[in-house]
């Protein structure tokens, strides 16, 4: 069969040439991260003052791994290498309050991410011919605007409806014989599940293929997903500090996760000794801009582990694959594809007056959906008053915690001693979801 391809020149560049391609850009941006006050003492620490500095691409490794940490003390401008003059974009990482992590795009930035993720699309079998609704969130989450002007670089016809709103988003796919999708592979089992409510049924619709991706999700909630909508289904991966998805992509053959290597350095880690692992072995993936002006960045930690996969694709793309992200070595929570970090949830807890000491965080699937309840305990005269008050509380605790994480969780109050206490290590998050 042939293989849909959009930019085969470098899709297919033979793996010398591409290391070539690697080192040219891996100086250039070593040059770039030069100019913010970050980098050049985090390069003048090991010895690294100029971008020819850089033999070969093994001394990628001298330079200096940077951290989610790192990003957000240098919020808002630390990382920025570029006049804000020459920026036209930003996104902020999702689900935090104070200091989010902020990526700055300047034009050319923007061209290549949406190159990238064009790139994907192709891969995934995708065409100018297709409709394509993009269900993810618009706005400072990256899967919007990120699919939304790679469809269009393709010449898909692109509806771009944000996320929510299922009943709309049926009738909008039957009603634009929409043939492409994208969305969290939970929200999708969720659509599915409404369909019937809706009074549409799959075969009304002409839906063909699902990007999914910004959650971990195992093989069978894709195959679950194909056999339900009677489509292929393509995992997705990228992260807001990498410009969010078009990092690394399934193509027609599913065996793994292209990323595009002309774009990012990978690397996959130890993340407890912090050295890199022989291919295959699982680890953090680890990668480092090799095309971003505004915001460069030299081996991120993504805390995400996964491995590299061995053997050539049938696609004969030359760029390596990841395999399906496997976890994280962090306590980030992925809640229907919004990130949040329980000490989010804490800050919002301990600044409540009537909160007590303890307080648990629990994640439920309901249907498809992940479900996240707080419990937390509160003074004992609390109870004995108006169960107005109550009400009251719980939804001002929900409020807030709305307002730092972007979701409204299911807030539960309990009397003091009420809630489990654990004798070592204090757990505070119990995960009920089945695992994969
Ligand atoms: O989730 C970017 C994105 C948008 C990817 C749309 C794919 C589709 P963040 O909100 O910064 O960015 O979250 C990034 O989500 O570090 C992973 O832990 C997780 N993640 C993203 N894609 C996948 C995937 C976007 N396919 C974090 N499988 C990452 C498993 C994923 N986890």
């Amino acid at each position: 069969m042939s293989v849909p391809v959009w930019n085969p020149a470098v899709e297919f560049m033979e793996r010398e040439a591409l290391e070539r391609l690697q080192l040219t850009r891996l100086r250039q941006t070593v040059a770039w991260a030069l100019k913010t006050p970050f980098y050049r003492r985090r390069l003048a620490e090991v010895g690294l003052t100029h971008p020819e500095d850089l033999g070969s691409l093994r001394d990628l490794r001298k330079l200096p791994y940077t951290t989610k940490d790192d990003l957000r003390a240098a919020f808002p401008d630390g990382l920025l290498a570029v006049d804000l003059e020459r920026t036209v974009r930003l996104h902020t990482s999702s689900g935090t309050t104070g200091m989010p992590t902020v990526i700055y795009h300047t034009r050319p930035d923007l061209d290549h991410w949406t190159e990238l993720v064009a790139r994907c699309i192709v891969a995934a079998g995708a065409t100018a011919r297709d409709v394509f609704q993009n269900m993810t969130n618009y706005g400072m989450f990256t899967g919007g605007l990120g699919l939304h002007y790679g469809a269009e670089r393709v010449g898909m016809l692109v509806i771009p409806v944000s996320s929510g709103n299922t009943g709309r988003q049926i009738h909008l796919m039957r009603n634009f014989q929409t043939t492409v999708v994208h969305a969290t592979p939970s929200y999708l089992l969720h659509l599915h599940a409404a369909l019937a409510g809706e009074g549409v049924t799959v075969d009304q619709l002409r839906l063909r293929k699902a990007f999914i991706g910004a959650e971990p999700h195992s093989e069978e909630t894709r195959r679950k997903i194909e056999a339900l909508f009677g489509i292929q289904a393509y995992n997705s991966y990228g992260l807001s500090e990498m410009n969010g998805p078009g990092v690394a992509f399934e193509c027609v053959h599913q065996t793994g996760l292209h990323l595009w290597e002309d774009a990012y350095m990978l690397e996959i880690i130890d993340p407890g000794t912090l050295q890199p692992l022989p291919e295959g072995q699982t680890g953090e993936i680890v990668m480092t801009t090799l095309q971003r002006q505004a915001t460069p960045l030299l081996r991120y930690r993504t805390r995400d582990l996964s491995h590299l996969v061995s053997g050539n694709c049938p696609c004969g793309r030359t760029h390596r694959r990841l395999a399906r992200i496997k976890g994280r070595s962090d306590d980030m929570l992925i809640v229907n594809g919004v990130n949040v970090f329980p000490s989010q949830i804490e800050d919002v807890l301990m600044k409540t007056p009537e909160v007590g000491t303890n307080y648990l965080i629990q994640l439920e699937k309901r249907g498809s959906l992940d479900r996240l309840v707080v419990k937390t305990e509160i003074y004992a005269k609390l109870f004995t008053g108006d169960p107005r008050t109550l009400d009251d509380l719980r939804e001002r605790i929900g409020e807030a915690l709305r307002s730092a994480i972007l979701i409204k969780p299911t807030v539960e109050l309990h009397e003091p001693g009420s809630l489990p206490v654990s004798e070592g290590k204090a757990k505070r998050v119990v995960d009920l979801r089945p695992a994969f």
